[in-house]
């Protein structure tokens, strides 16, 4: 028999036999153990059924019980977070603060003292192994922070561009590079924005949008992904929320040209190529190139 969650079990004398008579009429029955415990485990118990009936005689039956440990067993969930760590325990053995045997989903929690790390969580930039598969910071996508300015709206007396497309509530809230003929997106497309990115005012205001690629480092030609983006008067290139660094769903740790278009405007491709890491934006500044666009390494 098995132990309940409490570590207790108990029989019965029908779990024994199904039934004793006499002819003359029983006159008692007496079971010589119901319940068990912990301390029974692995050791089989006799267990005696003795019926008497009213003459005094006697007839006995047997049973022996073998008492196992509760299942599901309990688990180290220190952090609560459903994901257990190391093996299981029973009811029976030391299980302490922090045990639980149901709602668990599963083990090999890499971190029992924080519920944020546990297997399948999400993996974000924090220099630590969120979802406990032995890699830190994995599947961060490349991230970038580049300057650029357009030479139609560039004031040069303010070293800003001016924002007329949005004060004209000519921006599009979706991008407006899909479809178009020299505008082929990789792996990006369809972003959209919101009214209130384009209500910003000020250096950050939104010009427009903009078209980056990421070229293969062996093969400039090669583009291997893109993303729509928007760029603020002040020429950083930001994310559709108007503020982010700009997110490539693309492989970290490797070299890439960076080529930044507009649908207007001549594009321009970095010089060299950039290592990027997880987690960090590198830094892509062409607001030293000619305004007009053009450098050595015109797209
Ligand atoms: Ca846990
Ligand atoms: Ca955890
Ligand atoms: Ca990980
Ligand atoms: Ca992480």
């Amino acid at each position: 028999m098995t132990l309940n969650a409490s570590g207790a079990a108990s029989i019965t004398m029908t779990t024994i036999s199904s039934g004793a008579f006499d002819n003359c009429g029983l006159g008692s029955i007496i079971m010589t153990q119901s319940n068990f415990t912990c301390i029974h485990i692995g050791t089989p118990t006799v267990v005696l059924l003795i019926a008497t009936d009213q003459n005094g005689n006697t007839a006995t039956c047997s049973a022996m019980v073998t008492v196992v440990d509760h299942d599901p067993m309990w688990y180290l969930d220190a952090d609560n977070d459903n994901y257990y760590t190391g093996s299981a325990v029973g009811p029976c053995s030391s299980s302490g603060p922090g045990y639980r045997n149901t709602g668990l989903v599963g083990g090999g929690d890499c971190d029992d003292d924080d519920p944020a790390v546990h297997p399948g969580a999400t993996e974000i930039c924090n220099g630590i192994d969120d979802d406990c598969n032995n890699q830190v910071d994995e599947n961060s996508p490349v991230m970038m922070h580049a300057k650029v300015l357009l030479q139609g709206p560039y004031i040069s007396a303010q070293q800003l561009m001016h924002d007329s497309l949005r004060v004209k509530n000519l921006i599009p809230l979706t991008e407006p590079y899909t479809g178009l003929t020299n505008f082929t997106h990789i792996g990006g497309g369809g972003e959209t924005t919101t009214t209130g990115v384009l209500a910003v005012t000020g250096v950050n205001a939104i010009v427009d949008w903009i078209f980056l690629e990421l070229r293969n480092s062996a093969n400039p030609t090669q583009v291997l992904a893109t993303r729509s983006a928007l760029v603020q008067r002040d020429g950083d290139v930001v994310e559709v929320d108007g503020v982010s660094s700009v997110s490539f769903p693309i492989a970290t740790g490797q070299d890439y040209f960076l080529a930044v278009r507009h649908r207007n405007h001549f594009g321009v491709q970095s010089g060299g190529t950039d290592t990027y890491p997880p987690c960090i934006a590198v830094e892509s500044d062409f607001r030293s190139l000619p305004v007009d666009g053009f450098s050595s390494s015109t797209v």
